[in-house]
């Protein structure tokens, strides 16, 4: 099945750049870690960025977090991309029409099509949504997940709205690409191979007191066939200024990450 094939043996399957580069990646850097950088200045973001860089296959941002964003930034960030070899993903949620989420995604201050390999939807608004967005992504060669479940407490994406999520992507492969979720479902087959990306994955702690729910690297890649474990806090804590500590929590996450794919292959 799927989840026995390798990374690599997977990039072939895939004719989407984005995907292939993705899975190219993981590959080539035994990362299937992806960090989180949700901080608020330019000046943390990057550095935590450069301390992360070599062990993860994967930078999620959200650009509208920072205070003082400035085009700049993303050449910044494009540079990191090419010294640690990292794939870049906005995760900005559209969830609008065809039309709104074509603007917000080529245009705006942060032009995030220009410079996103990977971002995301909530497959809410139906297909048109991934239409729109396809509009502005495809030429460019980047790649959509779909939001088909959450990591947090009495998410309403569940049971038949999933399964119609699963629905959509199947109907737009070309652009989608896989999907953010808990667990690849029995719905979704081998031949299809869509790429799982899962937020929610803590080593240290099960919460956040707001609603944010962890499992382990091992819960979510070994039992539940994941592809990418996301971390975000328990990567960078809440001082960024230890940047060997992050640096060394990465690899940590990178270790587990790694090992969970290693076992899930073997078994
Ligand atoms: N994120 C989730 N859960 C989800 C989705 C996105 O946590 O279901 I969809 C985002 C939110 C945050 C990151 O940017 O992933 C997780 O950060 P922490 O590891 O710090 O909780």
């Amino acid at each position: 099945s799927l989840t026995k094939l390798s990374y690599g043996q997977r990039a072939a399957k895939h004719s989407n750049p984005a995907a292939k580069l993705l899975l190219e990646t993981i590959e080539r850097k035994k990362s299937n870690l992806s960090v989180s950088v949700d901080v608020t200045t330019s000046k943390d973001f990057l550095a935590i960025i450069d301390a992360v860089g070599p062990y993860v296959c994967l930078i999620k941002t959200h650009v509208d977090i920072l205070e003082d964003f400035a085009p700049g930034l993303v050449e910044k960030l494009q540079a990191l991309s090419e010294k640690h070899d990292f794939v870049i993903f906005e995760d900005r949620k559209f969830a609008d029409i065809g039309n709104t989420v074509a603007l917000q995604y080529s245009s705006g201050v942060h032009r995030i099509a220009n410079w996103s390999h990977i971002t995301n939807a909530h497959p809410v608004p139906g297909p048109s949504i991934i239409k729109g967005l396809a509009s502005v992504g495809l030429p460019l060669g980047r790649g959509l997940l779909l939001l088909a479940e959450m990591s947090t407490e009495g998410s309403l994406a569940k049971g038949a709205y999933t399964e119609a999520t699963y629905a959509m992507a199947r109907a737009n492969r070309d652009f989608v690409i896989g999907f953010i979720a808990q667990q690849r479902s029995n719905a979704v087959t081998a031949d299809e191979d869509f790429l799982i990306l899962t937020p929610g994955v803590g080593l240290d702690v099960k919460g956040d007191g707001m609603g944010q729910q962890y499992r382990t690297p091992k819960e979510v890649v070994l039992d539940s066939g994941c592809d990418v474990i996301i971390v975000g806090r328990g990567v960078y804590g809440k001082d960024y200024s230890l940047v060997d500590q992050i640096a060394a929590q990465a690899q940590r996450y990178r270790e587990a990450g790694w090992k969970a794919y290693l076992e899930r292959i073997a078994a």
